[in-house]
Formats: C-alpha cells, sequence, structure tokens
C-alpha cells in the first residue's frame, strides 16, 4: 500500500483543528511538514507538555532509575518514595542482564523501595532511607547502593544525599543518591542529565586499572532491551574491539568505575548520554563521536568509523572482513523481504533516539516512513547538531545540581587520545557528522513532536500507515484502528533488532506484521457501526 491520504499540510490542519487558541498555539510549532529537507526549520522541542493532552512521556524519576542507571546489575538500586514507582520501574524495560564473570550478582532481579507512607511525608522520611540502606547492607553486602528520589521526597524536602553521606562513612561502601524527582523537567532527558551527572561524580574515573586489548571503546546510550547490546558486543569481538564498558547495558559497577582507561567512546542513543561523552572528554581526554547500530548502512558506517579513528591497516580489513561475512546472510534475508515490503508505509513516534534511529531499518526494507517525531528530544536531535547554540533556554538545566569539570592534569596528560583527535582532524575525521531526523525524512513528511493521543488517531485515520513504531501507552489504540503496532522501546517480546542478526530479525518482524491479512478484518471506531468486516481472508 501506498501513502495514500491528503498532503502533509492538509492532515497537519486537520490534527490541530481541535485544540482551543492557547492549545493551538503550542501545538503548531511542535508539528511541521518537512518542507526542506536540507535545511530543516526550527521545531518546537523539549517543551512542556499542555496539560490534558495525552502525552507518551516518562518523568525525571523514569529517565534517572529507569533509564540511565538501573540497568547497572550488581549494585543496589533503592527507590525512596511510595512503592509504585519502584514496582513500575521494575524490569519492565527489558534491559537483558546476564551474570558473565565469576562471583558476580545480579540484583536486578529485585525492587527495593522505601515505601513512604503518609506518616513519612507529614514528619519526614530520612530515617526511613537510612534503616532501608543499612537492612540492604546487612542482606546483600553489595559494592554500591544508589538512591532515587521520587517526587514526594522533593515536595517535603528529605535530604537524601545526606544520608547517602553518613551511610557511606557508615558502611565503607559507595553509597550515593539522585535528586531525580519526576516532577524535574518537562519529561525523562531531565533525568538522563542528572543520572549522567551522577554516575559521572560516582563512578567514572574510581579504577584506573590499565585496560587490556588493544582497540578499546565504551558504547555510550546502549541499554541491551532486548539484548541488542549482546548483538553489537559479537560483532565488535569478531573484528577485535574490545569494550570496555557499555553504558549502561548490561554493566558492572567495576567496569563503570574503569571506563576512563578506554581510548574512545562511540555514542548509541543520541539523546540520555552525550553529556557523559562531553564530560569524559573534558576530564580524560576521551574523543567521542555518535554511532547507530540500528540498520545495515548505520551498522557498517559504525563500524567503519572505528577503524578509522584507530587507524590501522589490519583492522580497517578485520572490519571489512566481518561486515562481507555478516552481510553474506542477511542479503538473501532482505532480497526476500524486500519483494513484499517495498513501498509500504510507516510512522514512527518513539522517544529521543529511535523514532530516528529505526528509519535506517525501514529504508533497507524500501518503506516509506511518512511520519515520525519524538516524545522528548531536543531540537539539535531534529535539527542537527550545528543549532546547539541556538538553543537559548536547556529545561533540562533547570534544578540540576552544577557539575564543575576540571582537567585532571596528570591523569589527562596520560591520554594519547587527545594527540590522535588532532591529527584525526588535521586530516579531516568527521567527529561530528551527525545529522538530525529531519535531514533524513524525505520532502514533505510530518515531523510531529510529543504527538498526542488525538493527533495520533488523526493520522491513522488519515493515512492508515502499514505499521506504526511506538510504546505501549498507545500500542493497543493503534492496534485497535486496524494498524499493526511495534513496540520500539521494549521490542513487545522480540529482539534484538541492532547489528546484522538484529536486523534479519527486524525485517522479519515487520515483514511478518505487514504481510498478515488479520488486519483486514477489523474495523476502525469511526466506521459505521453496523458495517461488517469484510471476509476478504480466503487463503
Ligand atoms: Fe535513548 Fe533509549 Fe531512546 Fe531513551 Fe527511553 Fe529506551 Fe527510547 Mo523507551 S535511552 S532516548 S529514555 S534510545 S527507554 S532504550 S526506547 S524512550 S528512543
Amino acid at each position: 500500500m501506498g501513502p495514500t491520504g491528503p498532503s502533509a499540510a492538509e492532515a497537519r490542519e486537520k490534527m490541530l483543528d481541535i485544540y482551543p487558541k492557547k492549545t493551538l498555539r503550542k501545538r503548531s510549532k511542535q508539528m511541521m511538514v518537512n518542507e526542506n529537507p536540507s535545511t530543516p526549520a526550527e521545531i518546537g522541542a523539549n517543551s512542556r507538555t499542555v496539560p490534558g493532552i495525552i502525552t507518551q512521556r516518562g518523568c525525571s524519576y523514569a529517565g534517572c532509575k529507569g533509564v540511565v542507571i538501573g540497568p547497572i546489575y550488581d549494585i543496589l538500586h533503592i527507590t525512596h518514595g511510595p512503592i509504585g514507582c519502584g514496582y513500575y520501574s521494575w524490569l519492565s524495560r527489558r534491559n537483558f542482564t546476564k551474570i558473565r564473570n565469576e562471583g558476580e550478582t545480579n540484583y536486578l532481579q529485585y525492587s527495593m523501595s522505601t515505601d513512604m507512607q503518609e506518616n513519612h511525608i507529614v514528619f519526614g522520611g530520612e530515617t526511613l532511607l537510612k534503616d532501608a540502606i543499612q537492612e540492604a547492607y546487612d542482606e546483600f553486602k553489595p559494592k554500591a547502593i544508589s538512591v532515587y528520589a521520587t517526587c514526594p521526597v522533593g515536595l517535603i524536602g528529605d535530604d537524601i544525599h545526606a544520608v547517602c553521606k553518613e551511610m557511606k562513612a557508615k558502611l565503607g561502601i559507595n553509597i550515593f543518591g539522585f535528586s531525580c524527582e519526576g516532577y524535574k523537567g518537562v519529561s525523562q532527558s531531565a533525568g538522563h542529565h542528572i543520572a549522567n551527572n551522577g554516575v559521572f561524580k560516582n563512578m567514572i574515573g574510581l579504577d584506573d586499572t590499565p585496560s587490556k586489548g588493544e582497540y578499546t571503546i565504551n558504547i555510550l546510550g546502549e541499554y541491551n532491551i532486548g539484548g541488542d547490546a549482546w548483538e553489537i558486543d559479537r560483532i565488535l569481538a569478531l573484528c577485535g574491539i574490545k569494550i570496555i564498558g557499555t553504558l549502561s547495558g548490561g554493566v558492572t559497577y567495576d567496569e563503570i568505575c574503569n571506563a576512563h582507561m578506554a581510548d574512545l567512546n562511540v555514542v548509541m542513543c543520541h539523546r540520555s548520554i552525550n553529556y557523559m561523552a562531553e564530560m569524559m572528554e573534558t576530564k580524560f581526554g576521551i574523543p567521542w563521536f555518535k554511532v547507530n547500530f540500528i540498520g545495515l548502512e548505520g551498522t557498517k558506517k559504525s563500524l567503519r568509523k572505528i577503524a578509522q579513528y584507530f587507524g590501522e591497516k589490519k583492522l580497517i580489513d578485520r572490519v571489512e572482513e566481518v561486515i562481507a561475512a555478516e552481510m553474506s546472510e542477511v542479503r538473501p534475508v532482505i532480497e526476500d523481504v524486500k519483494t513484499r515490503t517495498n513501498g509500504k508505509t510507516a510512522a514512527l513516534f518513539v522517544g529521543g533516539s529511535r523514532a530516528h534511529h529505526y528509519q535506517d531499518l525501514f529504508e533497507d526494507m524500501e518503506m516509506k516512513v511518512i511520519a515520525a517525531g519524538y516524545e522528548f528530544a531536543h531540537r539539535d536531535d531534529y535539527e542537527g547538531r550545528e543549532v546547539l547554540p541556538s538553543i537559548k533556554v536547556d529545561a533540562d538545566s533547570r534544578n540540576i545540581e552544577e557539575l564543575t569539570i576540571e582537567e585532571d592534569p596528570e591523569r589527562f596528560n596520560l591520554r594519547k587520545t587527545v594527540d590522535r583527535k588532532k591529527s584525526l582532524e588535521e586530516s579531516g575525521f568527521a567527529f561530528s557528522d551527525y545529522e538530525g531526523m529531519l535531514k533524513q525524512m524525505k520532502k514533505d513528511t510530518l515531523v510531529i513532536d510529543d504527538i498526542s493521543h488525538h493527533e495520533m488517531e488523526k493520522l491513522i485515520e488519515l493515512y492508515k500507515p502499514d505499521v506504526i513504531g511506538s510504546g505501549v501507552k498507545d500500542k493497543y489504540v493503534i492496534e485497535k484502528m486496524g494498524v499493526p503496532c511495534k513496540q520500539l522501546h521494549s521490542y513487545d517480546y522480540g529482539g534484538p533488532y541492532a547489528g546484522f542478526k538484529g536486523a534479519i530479525n527486524f525485517f522479519k518482524e515487520i515483514d511478518r506484521m505487514t504481510s498478515s491479512r488479520v488486519w483486514e478484518l477489523t474495523r476502525a471506531p469511526w466506521h459505521e457501526a453496523d458495517e461488517a468486516p469484510e471476509a476478504t481472508v480466503s487463503e
């Protein structure tokens, strides 16, 4: 099925039609027709959601505890707050973990919370937190404990940092807190920033053991959803590239403490962890660039760029061999799948990175992305890196503890990487060639930031895409309207989708979803109630 329906401009009007004046003004800025992809127009992003609108966004606690730090599996994560926050952030993201080394512990099976009650809200919860830390320590004797503040904690003023400091001195293990109250900022994006600052301050740089391995890197912003990190590990191991730490997918506390010994940081999620990359470069001289292991072209490009960074012929050749071997497996699958997916349409509304990254996989299948948008990304994620200086107000920086980064001369001078970066730049190596979503999207496609349920329903009514990539909040609404929905946060029950084997999984999955004729039997709610589905499935 090709893209049928009104022009993007008409569709935009129809989506906005229902809103009252003030909401209309705000939503208009966040909804655009990509008229000029090479020089994209400004889009309203990272702004507060209008109350009353059903959004897909999450909160700051989700971004901090749930996204960035939660996957570190051998430290204890204690949520200070009412039980719901700890419970709902417990294993629901499918960030896979397995114990890899003898003697390690995986605490992610546990959901730890102080379970605040009304009396703690009235009289304070600091003693409760202290007792919880003591109890957790007595029971598990972990290497480190991480504490997360939820909304009421900020409102009543519990000083979690003072409690952590006191308990750290008492118990002699690393204990640190995150002021990631859910209401901070406008989405989970603020929580990412808080998490980055805390991880950098309390873990990175604690262990200076030199790394073994010729080509050492960290992967920042790969959280091992559905096993993505393991597929990337597999490919990099074949190439002979050693990963010191994957932040934070299936990773240990010790690996994070040692991550500053790597020669390079590659940034996979372009939204949640670029702060960390900047800080590690400033303090430890580790260069970084963005990569994308989602999609065949992205994976190839990323591998080649890492090889070029190290610049040694044996690595460059090895990478080419790996790509050739992997592609020989992928090629027959994609050639077959394309015969059915060619020309089909998709719409993607996901997080702060994937709505862009996954466009590569759909391009591999020769499908058309007719509309896309992030839930909480910033303007640079849409418009490209160069727009950064023009952003005046960064909502994320509000309420976030200032972190001063000072160069550590002793370590800094040890870094051969600083010189490598300089000479690479002189030879024209592009450290920042990442371009935002809008440049990749076709002319006159719809771009909608922080899409509301109303807009999603309109979009389906007007275009009925062959598949929508989205989240669990709207998955079943979409499917009830007769469109298959791939959950691109936790991957439903599937994955991995990264790298070469992941791409094969994705191609087969989307082929199955868009070729299934079961959707022909559903009728969207706007159809006449008495209109019976036509039984067109005969074979
Ligand atoms: Fe980065 Fe992510 Fe994403 Fe994200 Fe997330 Fe996620 Fe996401 Mo859900 S870190 S921005 S806060 S790639 S949990 S693994 S899928 S919204 S697009």
